[in-house]
């Protein structure tokens, strides 16, 4: 496999998961691919098979997609599936993070975790699904310019109180959700 179709319009996503992998990412957008894909599943799996599969539909060849959700044990699991669009249909990060702090405002128990789920579909229409958690708190502001999305407020369990924007990629990558998801993926690829 030299080139790994990804179903993302997030770039942030494809430079996390290209040095993880041997063959070159191409995603949606370096396709020029117009379409905007619904996501109407309410999991994260639903989603990720939505996209993988859009993706294998139109180009035929093997695709993967990730979807992805920050899950809030304070808030039942919220915002989770809904995590792009939590403060409304323009997917704001900046908004997102207003939405999730006012929510938790004087709430000590701040644990959470990221969740991603990979969906790969090979060339005879296989489908497979990889998992990917990390545990963490919620901090009680911003903290750090990197990364992106909920980066600046996740403090993962075992960073030294560092938010995943406070790491470089390759720190992020060393125990992030979507490296555990694609880490099992490339496993599965070698061992296949
Ligand atoms: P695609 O669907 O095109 O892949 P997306 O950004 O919409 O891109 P998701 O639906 O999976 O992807 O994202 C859900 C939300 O969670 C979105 O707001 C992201 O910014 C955020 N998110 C996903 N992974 C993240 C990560 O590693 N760090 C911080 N926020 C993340």
């Amino acid at each position: 496999m030299k080139q790994l179709l990804f179903a993302t319009r997030n770039q942030n996503k494809a430079k996390e998961i290209q040095p993880l992998v041997k063959p070159t990412v191409v995603t949606l957008a370096d396709l020029y691919c117009p379409v905007d894909i619904e996501e109407t599943a309410d999991t994260l799996e639903g989603n990720a098979l939505i996209k993988a599969r859009f993706m294998f539909n139109r180009y035929a060849v093997s695709s993967i997609a990730d979807d992805s959700g920050l899950e809030v044990d304070a808030l039942d699991g919220a915002p989770g599936v809904h995590s792009a669009r939590y403060a409304g249909e323009e997917c704001d990060s900046e908004r997102n993070m207003d939405k999730l702090l006012a929510a938790l405002e004087g709430c000590d128990n701040r644990g959470a975790q990221f969740r991603t789920v990979i969906v790969f579909i090979d060339q005879q229409a296989n489908e497979y699904t990889f998992e990917g958690i990390v545990r963490g708190q919620i901090a009680r502001e911003r903290h750090g310019n990197g990364g992106f999305g909920y980066d600046p407020i996740f403090v993962p369990d075992g960073s030294d109180g560092r938010t995943f924007a406070e790491m470089s990629l390759e720190e992020k990558n060393q125990i992030s959700h979507r490296s555990i998801a694609i880490r099992k993926f490339v496993n599965f690829l070698e061992t296949k």
